[in-house]
């Protein structure tokens, strides 16, 4: 079908002109609702007046940055590989990604599965909620998805298809290369330059060179560093969360990547959540479930993704009777803490761009209190600058709690 930018006008048509979708529905009365939330794309409710819980989620890309207007052109092709990646990884951990109903690359457009009794995992953080099966969850996925699209599982043939699939999503990659390991740390129209005029912090941190000289090799890892498909931009605001279900949304950034990005994002987040709690509700219990979910987190990934290796006889990496048991364990051993290392890296970026550069986060930038926000920004560019120019020394899970404590 040729590409049409569907509107609140027209998408029930387009819908009901599809069979599967027509008969999800039925003969029933559809309502749309936009959601208005997202950087990028359009997304859209599509709900049976009869009954609620007859509602799917309708996604489009339009061939520009949604967040800015159609003077930031962006190709529609990065819905490719948001679908790719869902069933990508819908294949290894369909409990943990939103089953796809309908999905067409000409029309840039996903139907999924309506996250009805779920929310923004950012918002529940901000609110101060609990997840008890969050990090465990969470761990499985990036343990399933990590290992099972990486060299220590598939076969180079296997392996270097997947880099073809994923490896052109080059405008997105590009985003993440300019926003997340650039513009932020100087001068540049894109950042949100009312705070940057006249700020010492902004300053001195377009001014770090020692700083900027790390992120540069960590961005060269980005760039470089084909290790196993990523989601690409797994913030809070990716999940979506209650008491019993986590779910991740939103790979339109997918691309093979090193191994410590998604996890670096994720720990960015958690900690950005951990500074709201200490500059803005003041929680000391809150703030100690959020440590204690960062160590769940961070260590069921490590424990998982070993198990799983241990579990794998023969990959492209690994081939049997080439390393002794011991050999092997202990070069296991130093792979995993490698991943550590880098996880903390980008997990620096990651937080530092959040302070200056577009796209803030609301757990920093929604701060309404300007000496608050103030505090808060500084603490997250005090922990981002450690977490960056200390990364690799990291030995454990407990020296990043220190580096985030030590802040307080
Ligand atoms: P964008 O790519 O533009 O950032 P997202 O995929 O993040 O768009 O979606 C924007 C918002 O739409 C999300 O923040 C969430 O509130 C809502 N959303 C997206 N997918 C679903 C879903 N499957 N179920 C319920 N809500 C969803
Ligand atoms: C202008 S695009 C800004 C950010 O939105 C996405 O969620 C990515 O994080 C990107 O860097
Ligand atoms: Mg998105």
């Amino acid at each position: 079908m040729a590409y049409d930018i569907l509107t609140p006008q027209n998408i029930v048509s387009y819908i009901l002109a599809i069979d599967s979708l027509r008969s999800f529905f039925g003969t029933d009365d559809i309502s749309v609702d936009e959601i208005g939330d997202g950087n990028l794309n359009y997304v859209y409710i599509l709900k049976s007046k009869k009954d609620a819980a007859k509602a799917l989620i309708v996604k489009q890309a339009v061939p520009y940055l949604r967040c800015v207007g159609e003077t930031f052109p962006l190709s529609r092709e990065r819905m490719n590989y948001e679908i790719r990646a869902l069933n990508t990884f819908y294949e290894r951990s369909p409990e943990f990604i939103p089953k796809i109903h309908y999905a067409d690359e000409s029309m840039s457009l996903v139907v999924m599965q309506y996250l009805g009794k779920h929310i923004i995992l950012r918002h529940g953080l901000m609110r101060g909620l609990r997840y008890p099966k969050l990090a465990d969850d969470v761990s499985t996925y990036l343990a399933n998805a990590l290992f099972y699209t990486s060299s220590l599982y598939l076969q180079s043939d296997k392996k270097r298809e997947l880099i073809d699939r994923f490896n052109s999503n080059t405008e997105l990659c590009k985003l993440t290369e300019d926003f997340v390991f650039t513009t932020a740390y100087m001068e540049h129209e894109t950042n949100d330059n009312k705070n940057v005029k006249d700020n010492p912090l902004a300053a001195e941190l377009f001014a770090d060179m020692p700083f900027k000289e790390k992120v540069l090799c960590l961005k060269y890892k980005f760039m470089t560093q084909n290790d196993a498909l990523l989601h690409g931009d797994l913030h809070t605001g990716s999940l979506m969360v209650n008491q019993d279900e986590t779910y991740v949304i939103d790979p339109e950034f997918a691309f093979v990547g090193p191994f410590g990005f998604d996890i670096g994002a994720l720990l960015a987040n958690f900690v950005n959540a951990y500074i709201h709690h200490t500059v803005v509700t003041a929680d000391t219990d809150y703030q100690s479930w959020l440590l204690e979910s960062i160590d769940a987190l961070l260590e069921g990934f490590l424990q998982k993704f070993l198990r799983l290796w241990d579990q794998t006889e023969s990959s492209a990496l690994i081939t049997p009777g080439f390393l002794d048991d011991a050999t092997l364990s202990s070069f296991k051993n130093d792979f995993i803490r490698q991943i550590l290392r880098d996880t903390v890296g980008f997990a620096g970026c990651k937080m530092a761009r959040r302070v200056f550069g577009v796209a803030g986060v609301a757990e920093i930038r929604g701060i309404e209190d300007k000496e608050k926000r103030a505090q808060a920004e500084a603490m997250a560019l005090s922990i981002a600058k450690r977490f960056v120019m200390e990364h690799e020394n990291i030995g454990s899970t407990k020296d990043i709690r220190d580096l985030i404590t030590d802040e307080r």
